[in-house]
């Protein structure tokens, strides 16, 4: 398997795409308005954790361009929950790739406490052989759902999938503060970008060297 040749596709969707997930949110700073995007990631799986789900899941190679949407992955962070679904909204515009699935673990939480919103695309390449379409995976999710996630993630991987009882508990309570966090923002919201607003003016009127 030339695992160079296999994933080259994947990483320039990942760099095409964040580009263009980068650009939403500079057109929103050109006009000085509020940005339903806080910033965007994005990575290719690394090979051993494309193996580990392809044995997890029994795929075997020919069919782990179809089995596993994430091989490209991009992550959109917003500040408020409600920015979600304006980027879901903008996604469902766009003309340079289609939507194939979307996954609301928002409002409906995975069993860990997980939440956040995943689009999954069909997104094509242009290489030197022709046009190739993949699948590529869209997370989007506030600052909040981020953190936990993230902080998940870690101990997941130092546990090898297997978190002790009480860390869990604890996830589980981290995940309703994460949760609460998220409704006391949105309650707060146009205080928030009023705030923004004045600090953005403040910095588009000072002189630059
Ligand atoms: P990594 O290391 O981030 O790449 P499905 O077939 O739909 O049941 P699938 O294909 O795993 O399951 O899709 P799903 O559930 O939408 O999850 C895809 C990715 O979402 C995961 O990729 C994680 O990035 C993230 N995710 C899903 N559930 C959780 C969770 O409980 N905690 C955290 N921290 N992230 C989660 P990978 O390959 O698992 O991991």
């Amino acid at each position: 398997m030339n695992w160079e040749m296999f994933l080259a596709p994947y990483n320039q969707a990942v760099d095409e795409l964040k580009v263009k997930l980068k650009g939403m949110r500079a057109q929103y700073e050109y006009g000085s308005t509020h940005s339903p995007i806080e910033f965007v990631t994005g990575r290719v799986k690394p090979i051993q954790s494309i193996l580990a789900k392809a044995r997890e899941r029994n795929i075997a190679y020919p069919d782990l361009e179809d089995e596993i949407q994430d091989i490209a992955g991009l992550r959109v962070v917003c500040q408020f929950v409600d920015d979600i679904y304006t980027v879901v909204g903008m996604l469902r515009q766009r003309k340079d790739f289609d939507i194939i699935e979307e996954k609301d673990y928002i409002s409906k939480k995975k069993e860990s406490g997980y939440r956040s919103y995943h689009v999954i695309i069909e997104y094509p390449v242009e290489t030197i052989q022709g046009e190739k379409k993949l699948l590529a995976e869209i997370q989007i999710r506030t600052l909040a759902m981020n953190f936990w996630a993230t902080n998940e993630h870690s101990l997941n991987y130092k546990y090898s999938g297997q978190i002790p009882i009480e860390v869990k508990a604890r996830l589980k309570k981290a995940a309703e503060a994460a949760f609460q966090l998220d409704e006391e923002m949105s309650k707060i919201r146009n205080e928030i970008q009023e705030a923004q607003a004045i600090f953005r003016k403040k910095n588009d009127n000072e002189p630059t060297d």
